[in-house]
């Protein structure tokens, strides 16, 4: 599979044109690709050419699963791939100029400091558990319901009563609450297709960071479907992968010629360790990847 996100790295980085983007950073940039991944016997796209923290990735989606949307539980676990949205925004509205460390070293600290600075907004997690639902309060008003729709919980029903259902989606783009968001979704549509006993996904993001994103992406979808999978007894299939603006930052050169010129080595599984009762009973330790030996990871700079 690595064969076809580096064939993807190398036509983005000579093909893509060249935009200024949102960030300032510069990107070379295409639009519209595809990627396909067999997901059976445990396999898993986790790449080789260079190191990738799985789990940094993996906890990131069971803290999207969780439904919370502060940085606090992850800089609790010391994943700080979220922490310079938050960062940026509280040094530009105070002043200080505190160093990355002593910023997350304070969200975990201050619980209180961490509920006005470390919320990212209604992202992800907050969506996919608990998108809002508005109903008449008789009024001419409207009033939200205390909880949402949990569309994982949904998925998880309909997987299990319907399989043979088109409807089988997880949606984080949710138009309008879009500017509350510190970034609207990337990953914005995980789509879930059942043909026998074969659970498979088909990813659709509209933005993506080849060198940084792409490889965590690839990897929480494949564990998601993963764990649906044992969750509603079926197979993994195929993951599926569809990208609207994808892109490389011209800061990442270093990291693309290097990451080029290697060679992939290897087919890393992954085994569940246990089944928990339910998709939202995962945790870290329930992940067990084998025959991972990858090349040295190459550090970038994330745009933000
Ligand atoms: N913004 C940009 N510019 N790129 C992204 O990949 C991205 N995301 C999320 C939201 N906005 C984004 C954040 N996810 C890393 C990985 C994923 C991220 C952000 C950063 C990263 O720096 N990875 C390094 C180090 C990993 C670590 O700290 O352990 C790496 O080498 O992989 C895409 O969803």
């Amino acid at each position: 599979f690595e064969w076809q996100y580096l064939a993807l790295m190398r036509r983005v980085w000579d093909e893509g044109s060249e935009r200024v983007d949102r960030t300032g950073v510069g990107t070379r940039s295409l639009f519209g690709a595809e990627l396909r991944f067999d997901l059976a016997e445990g396999r898993i796209p986790l790449l080789t050419t260079k190191r990738v923290y799985w789990k940094t990735a993996a906890r990131e989606f069971l803290w999207f699963l969780t439904g919370d949307t502060n940085i606090r539980a992850l800089c609790a676990q010391g994943v700080e791939i979220w922490t310079d949205w938050p960062l940026a925004h509280y040094r530009r509205e105070t002043g200080e100029d505190i160093s990355r460390k002593d910023f997350s070293a304070r969200i975990v600290a201050d619980a209180e400091f961490a509920a006005r600075w470390g919320d990212l907004g209604p992202v992800y997690g907050k969506q996919w558990v608990n998108w809002p639902i508005y109903e008449p309060a008789g009024d001419g008003l409207f009033r939200q319901r205390p909880q949402g729709v949990n569309q994982v919980a949904d998925l998880v029903r309909s997987l299990r009563e319907n399989p043979g259902s088109r409807r089988h989606i997880v949606e984080g783009w949710n138009v309008a609450e879009l500017d509350r968001m510190a970034l609207p979704p990337c990953h914005k549509s995980y789509q879930f297709h059942v043909d026998g006993r074969r659970l498979s996904c088909l990813l659709y993001q509209r933005s993506c960071d080849v060198a940084l994103g792409l490889p965590f992406n690839l990897f929480g979808a494949a564990l998601f479907t993963r764990m649906l999978a044992q969750q509603c007894d079926l197979e993994p299939g195929e993951l599926v992968w569809m990208g609207g603006d994808v892109h490389l930052y011209r800061n990442h050169a270093a990291l693309v010629h290097e990451q080029l010129n290697r060679l992939p080595a290897g087919s890393p599984r992954l085994e569940l360790a246990r089944r928990p009762d339910s998709i939202f009973a995962y945790g870290i330790e329930d992940f067990v990847v084998t025959g991972y030996a990858p090349q040295a990871a190459i550090a970038a700079p994330v745009a933000v």
